[in-house]
């Protein structure tokens, strides 16, 4: 070949590789857990745009909160038709942040899917249901979280007569998975790492997941640790399967609220962090109203709004974090309610203790 032909060649050969680098971008597909969610810009709903979030939700006299309704101990529609659990807690904190009246909410129940759309259209105000803080949910799905309210990792549940105990005792094995929850693509590169084959069953709802591995569909399911632990506590014979010895994945719960409002943004995050305070400071449900008539401590003077006007630089009133405590408690009074000793789960805290007692909650300073 001659000398300028291979030039030529070379020529050719370069173009060819640009325009693919060029056009290989938009061909590729969304992952999983962001498909059907609205674009990062453009979404704004007008209500929202023209009004703070927190007018638009003083004036419609309730908040509407994304929540689960499929997760004992997290967010469960009790007998009686009401919710409850760990993320339901924290919908009821901020109302009683802004109204005074932990009572002033409408849940709204969302599938995994659902979730990310009903945040970014406007259909709620914030999203409290089991969501792990994610880059990708935290730029591309115009949110942002605000506070980790609850460590997780991924698990894996096997039937205890199965004899699984490892990764790789799933080589070969289906295992039943939840679209739109980053279970489904941390499944999938945890696996691939280990070298495990495996075929993923997947389904959108957690009714439907469990159902299929109850029924033999699958070897295995995996989600959220909590949420194996939480979905077990219904299965007809709990003791009938285990959480293997592995942890997968990251996942920080928390709330999550659109972006563009900062000031909604900091009233979410600092009722998170007056939750923790208030276990930090010894500050419980039951004996608020004793300390607040007694305390001689400036920090505990300003969570409970006796001096230095901290509720109103949040647009709030100053009894914003003492409403919390009052009527919804301290973070160690919600987690026990729902996850801790005298519940049909008691959970560890494990990560999620106070950073007094080791943990990783850390509030900032209320000054
Ligand atoms: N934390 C993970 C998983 C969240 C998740 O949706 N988990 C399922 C598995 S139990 C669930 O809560 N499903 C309830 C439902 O959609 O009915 C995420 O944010 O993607």
């Amino acid at each position: 070949m001659s000398r300028k032909l291979l030039v030529l060649l070379a020529v050719v050969v370069l173009g060819v590789l640009i325009v693919a680098a060029c056009t290989s971008a938009p061909t590729a597909a969304p992952p999983a857990e962001t498909a059907g969610a609205a674009p990062a810009t453009g979404a704004e709903p007008q209500e929202a745009a023209a009004k703070s979030t927190l007018d638009v939700v003083k004036e419609r006299g309730k908040l509407i909160c994304g929540v689960n309704n499929a997760l004992p101990g997290f967010g469960f529609i009790q007998p009686d038709g009401s919710f409850a659990g760990f993320d339901i807690d924290f919908c009821r904190a901020l109302s009683a942040a802004i109204f005074g009246d932990p009572d002033k909410v409408e849940y709204r129940p969302l599938t995994a899917k659902e979730r990310f759309t009903a945040l970014s259209a406007g259909e709620i105000d914030v999203l409290i249901r089991n969501t792990t803080w994610t880059l990708t949910r935290d730029t591309e799905l115009a949110g942002n979280f605000v506070a980790t309210t609850f460590y997780d990792g991924q698990g894996i549940q096997v039937p205890v007569d199965s004899g699984i105990e490892t990764l790789q005792d799933l080589e070969g094995a289906s295992i039943c998975v939840q679209t739109g929850t980053t279970t489904e693509l941390n499944l999938a590169d945890q696996m691939a790492a280990a070298g495990v084959n495996y075929t993923p069953i997947v389904f959108e709802t957690a009714d439907d997941t469990t159902n299929a591995y109850l029924s033999g569909r699958c070897d295995a399911w995996t989600t959220d640790k909590s949420g194996l632990v939480s979905r077990q506590s219904i299965f007809d014979d709990p003791s009938a399967h285990k959480i293997l010895d592995v942890t997968l994945s990251k996942e920080p719960l928390g709330p999550m609220v659109r972006h563009g409002d900062d000031q909604w943004f900091d009233i979410v995050q600092w009722v998170v962090f007056a939750t923790f305070t208030g276990e930090e400071m010894g500050v419980t449900s039951q004996n608020v109203d004793d300390v607040k008539a007694t305390t001689q401590d400036p920090n505990v003077k300003k969570l409970l709004g006796l001096e230095g006007e901290m509720g109103q630089k949040l647009g709030l009133s100053d009894d914003w974090a003492y409403n919390i405590i009052k009527y919804v408690g301290n973070y160690e009074e919600i987690y026990n309610r729902h996850l801790g000793p005298d519940t049909v789960f008691n959970l560890p805290r494990g990560l999620n203790k106070s950073w007094v007692d080791g943990g990783l909650l850390y509030a900032p300073p209320i000054r």
